[in-house]
């Protein structure tokens, strides 16, 4: 018995000296860091949720009810240049609806110099930092300014990035969230929320990034509930919700582009309610999460998660939600991994006629290669609307062999349906067989594709869906 007590206090004893160790580790004086400002208001905006208007994954119409409401009025955290508040700092594109990056290095000190200038209140909460009472900006048990910004009011927040706000050991940076707490629940679905990234004591550039790394993405996977609280809206009905990838839903989240080789930092969250229980999955890469491999990441409400990916296989991927009933909502996107060494194409194509208003149709292909081309298969399709891409049957009738360097004009004949409704031809080879046996094929469709407008001033689009991903 007297064993007994004696092992559970030598237990108890481990048990507070470690607490106590790690209590000391997390305020332990650290080496005096920098002082990091920023000039964040909040702001009412227009947004929204699919701007190409677009399924952009498949190249469709944007299902129902998804595509009923695009545009909302949302409030955002906008970032100044200073405190004139007058010249927007711009952001990347693929943020999306999130506030401005923080970023701190463990030392460091962060000034948010914060302005509302909605009609509301409105404060910063911030997660991972180490901070007071008057800097806790969520409104519950004390009366401090901080707590709740009034409309045109200021506040500026001093937080302190601790041992405790940094990564785990030998990992080199990681995200926190900060949003608005004076109504938590409305405002993050509002879209009060951004990223706080803290980077390991002496791993950062100036900048605050991790030094190792060589492109950053934060992904925040929330359901955005724009019929909240409606009790007219019919009980298991989706109408009013964005199942939302950085406030963009069906692939319509833009600027996830990597080059060939780049170590990339992903840094994932998840915000909202019972439904935001999110599993982030990428195609055609694994990422390491703490030291092992992992293609699924969970997220839990107000969670974060930290992965990184070496930029190795080029291609257009899916990256999305694994919850099936938020994938089928739209909770998807595509990042690309761009080739360090482009192949160059082995045909070209010139003038064609396809607007002159003749019958038979010519197009000039240019054998770019050292070696004869024995056969050749080219797939054509007309754009008749952005969303619709249309496969032509008939075929290009090729003199061959078509010899290294030399050009031939090939000849369409036969019916196109509507040809005053074509915006567009598309061509592009499907493969290419060479006299000494060799053969070429595409590593993604539409490699190598030229688009014909028929509007010769026609924007240039960001995407073209159905090319960039295959069609189902
Ligand atoms: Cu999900």
């Amino acid at each position: 018995m007297a064993n007994c007590k004696r092992l559970i206090a030598t237990l108890l004893g481990i048990f507070l000296f470690s607490s106590a160790a790690a209590a000391f580790a997390q305020h332990a004086p650290l080496p005096k860091g920098r002082v990091r400002e920023y000039y964040i208001a909040a702001e009412q905006v227009e947004w929204d949720y699919a701007p190409s208007g677009l399924e952009l994954m498949h190249g469709a119409e944007l299902p129902y009810p998804y595509g009923l409401h695009r545009r909302w009025t949302k409030t955002r955290y906008v970032e100044y240049t200073d405190g004139t508040f007058s010249q927007r700092k711009p952001q990347p594109e693929w943020l999306g609806i999130l506030g401005p990056i923080i970023r701190a290095e463990v030392g460091d000190t962060v000034v948010v110099h914060f302005r509302n200038l909605t009609s509301g209140y409105h404060s910063i909460h911030v997660h991972g930092l180490r901070y007071d009472k008057a800097n806790e900006g969520a409104v519950y048990s004390n009366n401090l300014p901080g707590i709740a910004v009034p409309p045109n009011g200021n506040f500026t927040y001093h937080w302190f990035a601790d041992a405790g706000s940094g990564p785990p050991a030998g990992e080199s940076s990681r995200l926190w969230l900060y949003h608005g707490h004076v109504n938590e629940p409305e405002e993050t679905n509002a879209g009060l929320i951004g990223p706080v990234i803290v980077t390991a004591r002496g791993r950062a550039k100036a900048d605050g990034s991790p030094a190792d790394i060589d492109r950053e993405f934060v992904v925040l996977f929330m359901v955005f509930d724009q019929l909240k609280g409606d009790e007219t809206r019919p009980a298991n009905s989706e109408d009013g919700l964005y199942h939302a990838m950085n406030g963009y839903i069906f692939s319509n989240l833009p600027g996830l582009v990597m080059n060939e080789g780049e170590r990339v930092r992903w840094y994932l969250a998840a915000m909202g309610n019972e439904r935001d229980i999110h599993a982030a999955h990428w195609h055609g890469k694994t990422v390491r999460r703490h030291g092992r491999s992992e293609d699924v990441i969970p997220l839990v409400p107000a969670e974060t998660e930290t992965v990184t990916m070496l930029a190795d296989n080029p291609g257009t991927w899916m990256f999305q939600c694994h919850v099936d009933d938020h994938l089928e909502a739209g909770m998807m996107a595509t990042y690309r991994i761009q080739p360090a060494h482009p192949r160059s194409c082995p045909v070209q194509f010139g003038n064609a006629n396809f607007w002159a208003g003749n019958p038979s149709l010519r197009l000039e292909l240019k054998n770019r290669t050292a070696k004869p081309i024995k056969k050749i298969l080219l797939e054509s399709d007309i754009l008749v609307g952005l969303d619709r891409l249309n496969n032509v049957q008939n075929d290009w009738s090729i003199p061959l062999p078509l010899i290294s360097q030399q050009s031939a004009n090939i000849q369409m004949t036969g019916q196109i349906p509507h040809p005053e409704s074509i915006l567009g031809w598309v061509i592009y080879p499907q493969s290419v067989v060479f006299t000494d046996g060799s053969q070429w094929t595409p590593q993604e469709r539409g490699e190598c594709m030229r688009i014909y407008w028929r509007d010769k001033n026609h924007q240039d689009l960001r995407i073209l869906p159905p090319l960039e991903m295959p069609m189902q």
